[in-house]
């Protein structure tokens, strides 16, 4: 998959996204998810009074990075907007995307609603499609628990091919083995391979003729698969923000 936000230049991050890195080392992980799972108090639980807020450059919408210390390594977290997709239907859309894409964080948690997974499931696959480095968090298990439900968590793993955590944000309970994921995915000490949707046929064609014309342009900056299916979906925004991000830096 594509570069790290070292490698693409981390001028890009902080001029593009308003994330100030300060040292080389830090590492930046995206915190996605559907409104009102519990993000934001996953957020309080880590970064405590470690936090800033502010706007997306050009954007209305509410920032806020914060961080955290673990095993000697600083992380920067940061909250993007609570969106149900990443199709980039709404400006909150096109934010978490284009964070996501080019950004290129080390990892991207997507939390996640024990209550209702199946629909939150949706904005996880997508993640996935555009990065291997994802770990679902299964939020609200106390919740699930009230209700009687049960959530499978290593059928989830296996099924899904990411690492899945199960966290009750509001108590902390879980929030230790999710920054331990964290650690290991966002420096590389364990490796996943997401399960990736396999469309039919003739979009699975479409999309091979696509990707060959694509990654000479893309250069692999950017995964030419997600790409290509944007473009048959008639995504005209990551045009733009292939522009934007790839091409005027
Ligand atoms: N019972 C329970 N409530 C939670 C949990 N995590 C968050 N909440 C509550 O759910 C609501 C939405 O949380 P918030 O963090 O603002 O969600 P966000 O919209 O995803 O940022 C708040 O009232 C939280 O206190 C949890 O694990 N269990
Ligand atoms: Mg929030």
């Amino acid at each position: 998959m594509g570069l790290t936000h070292r490698s693409s230049g981390i001028s890009l991050l902080r001029e593009k996204f308003n994330v100030k890195v300060e040292d080389e080392n830090e590492l930046i992980i995206a915190l996605a998810g559907n409104p009102n799972v519990g993000k934001s108090t996953v957020f309080n639980y880590l970064t405590g009074l470690n936090q800033h807020t502010g706007n997306w450059p050009g954007k209305t919408i509410c920032n806020a990075r914060g961080s955290y210390t673990y095993k000697n390594r600083k992380f920067t977290l940061v909250d993007l907007p609570g969106t149900y997709s990443l199709l980039a239907s709404s400006v909150e859309e096109e934010v978490a995307r284009d964070f996501i894409c080019f950004a290129k964080p080390d990892a991207t948690i997507v939390v996640s609603d024990a209550t209702c997974l199946e629909r939150n499931l949706n904005l996880a696959l997508q993640v996935m499609e555009l990065t291997d480095k994802v770990i679902l968090c299964v939020n609200l298990m106390d919740e699930a628990k009230r209700k009687g439900i049960e959530v499978d968590i290593e059928c989830l793993e296996k099924e899904l091919g990411i690492p899945v955590v199960a966290t009750t944000a509001r108590t902390g309970e879980g929030i230790d083995k999710l920054i331990d994921k964290v650690y290991e995915i966002s420096l590389g000490i364990k490796k996943y391979n997401p399960r990736k949707i396999i469309y039919s046929q003739d979009i699975e064609n479409e999309v091979k003729n696509l990707t060959l014309l694509l990654d000479n342009i893309l250069d692999k900056k950017l995964d030419s698969r997600w790409v290509a299916l944007r473009i048959l979906e008639g995504d005209k925004t990551i045009i733009n923000s292939i522009n934007n991000y790839l091409y005027k830096t």
